[in-house]
Parts: C-alpha cells; sequence; structure tokens
C-alpha cells in the first residue's frame, strides 16, 4: 500500500467512528425527548384530569370549598346558577376623561372578558367636559350592553362659591412643597368631592339600584364566579370592596374630628361597624405601618373598585353625613379623599353584615393587587395572578383586611367569642 491509500483507509474508518458517535449520541438525545416528551404528556394529562375533577365538583353543587370571606352558602353557590341568573338593576360606571381613552378601553376589554360579556351591563360614562365622538364611538364598540354618557353639571364639580379661594390657594401650596399627593391639584379634589357626594346624584343614574366602579387601566385577574349585582341583592349587601388600605394622614388632618363632631350630634343606634377604623391594635407579625395621631386608624376600603347600593347613597342618612363633612370646606382646604368619606360613612351607619369583601374577584390597581389564595378556584376561574407575589396586598403589612376580618363581616372564627355566639 502507498502512502496515499494507507491515508485514505485511515481516513474513511475514522469518519465511520465519528458517523457512528453521532448516531448513538443522536439516539441518545432522541430516546431523552421520548423521555420527557412523554413526562410532559403524563404531567398534562394529570393536570387536566385534576382540573376537570374540580370542575365537575364545582358545577355540579358539590361542596368545593372556595376562597372565601363570608363562608356563606348562599354567595357560594351562586356560582352554580351563574348561568341562568338574569340581569340586576345595574350599571358599570366610569367617571373618565377624554384623553384617558387608552386605559378606559382597556379596562373595559378586561371586564367584559372576565364579567360582562355573560350578562351585558350597561356602561355608564361622566365627566366634567363633553366626551369626543371619538371616544363615545371606541367605548360603545367595547362594551357588550348599551352605553350613555352624561355630562356632569358644574355645580356638581367646581368649586362651590362659598370655598374661599385664597385660603385654598394657600392650603394647596403648602401641601405641594410638602409633598402630598395630588397636594397642588385642584381637579383632583373636585374629583374626589363628586365621588364622595355627587354622582349617585346624577340623573343618569336614577334608573338603577347598583353600580359597579370602574376606573382606566385597572385589571380583573379571574372569570368572576358569580354575578356581584346578584350577590349583593340576594344578601342585602350595601358596600362591596375587594381591597382596603391606610389613607395618607396629611390628605386628611381634620377630617375624624368632623367625624366625631357629627356623631356626637347624632347619635347612632348601632355603632358595631366603627370598630373596623378606629382599632388600632396590630398584628403580631407587622408593626404598624402608620400611626394615626387621631382615634381614626385611618383604614379605608379602597374605592377605584366599588360595588354600592345606590338607594343606599341616596338615603337622607348619607347625605347629611356628607353634606355636614362637606360644609367644613376639607375636600378644598384640605385633599380628603372619597375612599376614607366612603368607608367613614359606611362605617358608621351599616351594619357589618351589610358590607361584602368579595374574596373571590382578583383585581389590580397599581401600585396594588390582589388574588384568590384557593389554588382550585385560580384553576376553575382562569386567573393570572399570583397569590404569593409581593404585589399581592391582601395579608401584607400596608393592608387593613385583617383589622376587616377581625372587626367587620367574614371570618367570624376570628373574633372573640360573644354571648350569643
Ligand atoms: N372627567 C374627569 N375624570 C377624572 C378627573 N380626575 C380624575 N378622574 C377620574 O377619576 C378616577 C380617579 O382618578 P385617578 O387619577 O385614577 O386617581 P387615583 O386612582 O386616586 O390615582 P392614580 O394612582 O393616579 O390612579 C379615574 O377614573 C379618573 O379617570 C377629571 O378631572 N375629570
Ligand atoms: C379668606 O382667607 C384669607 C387667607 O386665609 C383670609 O385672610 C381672609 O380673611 C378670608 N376671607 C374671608 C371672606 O373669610
Ligand atoms: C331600578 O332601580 C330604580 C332605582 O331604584 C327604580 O326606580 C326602577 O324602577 C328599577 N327598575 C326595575 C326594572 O326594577
Ligand atoms: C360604641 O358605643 C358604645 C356604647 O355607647 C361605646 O361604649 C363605644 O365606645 C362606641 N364605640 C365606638 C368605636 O365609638
Ligand atoms: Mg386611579
Amino acid at each position: 500500500m502507498n502512502e496515499s491509500k494507507k491515508q485514505s483507509v485511515q481516513f474513511r474508518s475514522a469518519t465511520r467512528w465519528v458517523l457512528c458517535a453521532f448516531i448513538l449520541a443522536l439516539a441518545i438525545c432522541l430516546n431523552t425527548w421520548q423521555n420527557i416528551d412523554a413526562k410532559y404528556r403524563t404531567e398534562s394529562q394529570n393536570i387536566l384530569q385534576k382540573h376537570k375533577i374540580q370542575l365537575r365538583r364545582y358545577l355540579i353543587g358539590g361542596k368545593l370549598k372556595l376562597s372565601s370571606s363570608s363562608y356563606e352558602e348562599s354567595i357560594i353557590d351562586l356560582g352554580s346558577q351563574q348561568k341562568s341568573s338574569k340581569r340586576e338593576n345595574a350599571t358599570l360606571l366610569m367617571l373618565v376623561r377624554n384623553w384617558e381613552i387608552e386605559g378606559a378601553l382597556a379596562s373595559m376589554h378586561q371586564l367584559e372578558e372576565k364579567f360582562n360579556s355573560r350578562y351585558h351591563y350597561d356602561w355608564t360614562f361622566m365627566n366634567d367636559v363633553p366626551f369626543t365622538d371619538e371616544f363615545i364611538e371606541a367605548t360603545s364598540a367595547m362594551a357588550s350592553g348599551h352605553t350613555q354618557y352624561a355630562l356632569i353639571p358644574s355645580r356638581d364639580w367646581d368649586i362651590p362659591l362659598w370655598i374661599n379661594r385664597t385660603h385654598m390657594e394657600k392650603c394647596m401650596s403648602v401641601m405641594e412643597s410638602s409633598g402630598v399627593l395630588y397636594g397642588g391639584s385642584e381637579s383632583y379634589r373636585n374629583m374626589c368631592r363628586f365621588n364622595s357626594g355627587y354622582f349617585f346624584r346624577q340623573k343618569i343614574l336614577d334608573s338603577y339600584d347598583y353600580y359597579m366602579r370602574v376606573e382606566p387601566f385597572v385589571q380583573y385577574f379571574c372569570d368572576f364566579p358569580y354575578d356581584p349585582f346578584q350577590v349583593m341583592r340576594l344578601n342585602n349587601k350595601k358596600y362591596g370592596f375587594v381591597i382596603a388600605i391606610y389613607e395618607y394622614e396629611d390628605t386628611i388632618p381634620t377630617l375624624w374630628s368632623h367625624v366625631e363632631e357629627y356623631l356626637e350630634k347624632n347619635s347612632l343606634d348601632d355603632n358595631e361597624t366603627l370598630d373596623f377604623i378606629t382599632d388600632k391594635s396590630h398584628f403580631s407579625r407587622y408593626l404598624p405601618i402608620v400611626e394615626s395621631t387621631t382615634g381614626y386608624n385611618l383604614c379605608h376600603f379602597w374605592s377605584n373598585f366599588e360595588v354600592g347600593d345606590l338607594n343606599w347613597f341616596r338615603s337622607d342618612e348619607y347625605i347629611q353625613f356628607f353634606t355636614h363633612l362637606e360644609k367644613t370646606g376639607g375636600f378644598y382646604y384640605e385633599r380628603w379623599g372619597d375612599a376614607p368619606v366612603h368607608s367613614i360613612i359606611a362605617s358608621a351607619l351599616l351594619k357589618p353584615d351589610e358590607i361584602i369583601h368579595f374574596d373571590e374577584i382578583g383585581y389590580s390597581h397599581p401600585p396594588y393587587e390582589t388574588c384568590p389564595h384557593g389554588e382550585s378556584f385560580r384553576q376553575v376561574h382562569n386567573c393570572q395572578c399570583n397569590p404569593n407575589g409581593d404585589n399581592n396586598i391582601d395579608i401584607s403589612q400596608a393592608s387593613c383586611l385583617m383589622k376587616w376580618w377581625k372587626n367587620g363581616h367574614g371570618k367570624s372564627f376570628l373574633r372573640p367569642k360573644t354571648d350569643s355566639s
């Protein structure tokens, strides 16, 4: 054999070995892929099976325990009736500016997908200036129910004439320079006063019993397991919330003293719910996140999501209380939010079981969100949220929910036993 022939044979046998090694590697890989493939297939079948069992137990009226603050069978059982239920006398409600159209549509799309496409409730939009054609067209197209639009009259929105503007402007610039959120904003103050005492008196809402408030760029994480309006009516609820947090005290320096003034003159038949906003104890896991300097613990239901009974808001008791607060000028000289005002009046006038925490509604209004904790619940209702994530406020330090559980209605096993129970 000459040299070149020898090299060629060596080369060919080397090629054969490389080829063999390659085929062997390929075979091993394929085998592993197949194993992984099979593993995924089994896993996904298991999950499907688990999901099916849960869905069946849920839909066929078994007693699957949902994540619920109330443990009231009547509310949990509504889940299985949802398909046959008819519409309540209610509307979805958004106060919004024309330039917020993108956020308005984003919120609408989510609420339609997760809830309203099954019910077709009306959408009501309110604005202090006329809505543009573009806004009306786009929101009407997004809604699965009728849409209607209202222009807020100046007397319900703008600064009342009896407000001392010189004084107001002085207060505003002090608040602004000390960094109070929206401390220098006049329009934010109009919005808060309107949402505290005037939205429910707009003519366009006269024909409804209930509303659900919607804001631009909020999110709904789960398919609604029930119609919240129906839950409200069947259980005689007047106010519903999903998140409760602490207010910034420097927005409401004198609010509580005016509340006390009112309560001294108008004694309550039943002050049980007040414990929610006056309980200053804290839970051993946490140091208090805020210390208030008054009897008010600063807890309030976060009003960017709320479901309310309009007839309660329209009642003399609510309006008298609101009017007493309004006359002090605090909406303008300070920067009272509609959330503490709703919450304080509700806690004074309503019984604990007339307020409901909608534990089953996953919701986000930056920077906070709430996500149902029950794993089965999240699977059955296609939730897109992480109950253990940092943003879930439910039992974090910034949340007042534990105070609601303790003093309000709901997880009654957390409350000390009274003689009657
Ligand atoms: N028409 C109108 N709507 C307003 C005005 N100011 C606020 N709003 C609406 O009132 C609601 C509350 O206002 P936001 O600006 O969201 O106030 P917020 O939720 O306290 O604060 P953010 O953290 O900024 O969301 C939203 O639905 C706004 O679209 C206003 O001047 N005119
Ligand atoms: C309005 O407020 C200013 C500044 O606080 C005060 O000097 C003035 O007397 C007030 N005017 C009235 C009519 O009360
Ligand atoms: C809906 O509620 C309004 C306000 O309470 C009431 O006037 C109206 O009659 C109700 N409509 C129906 C169909 O019940
Ligand atoms: C509720 O009323 C009782 C009896 O009048 C009183 O002792 C108690 O301090 C009141 N609670 C609050 C929070 O005001
Ligand atoms: Mg907002």
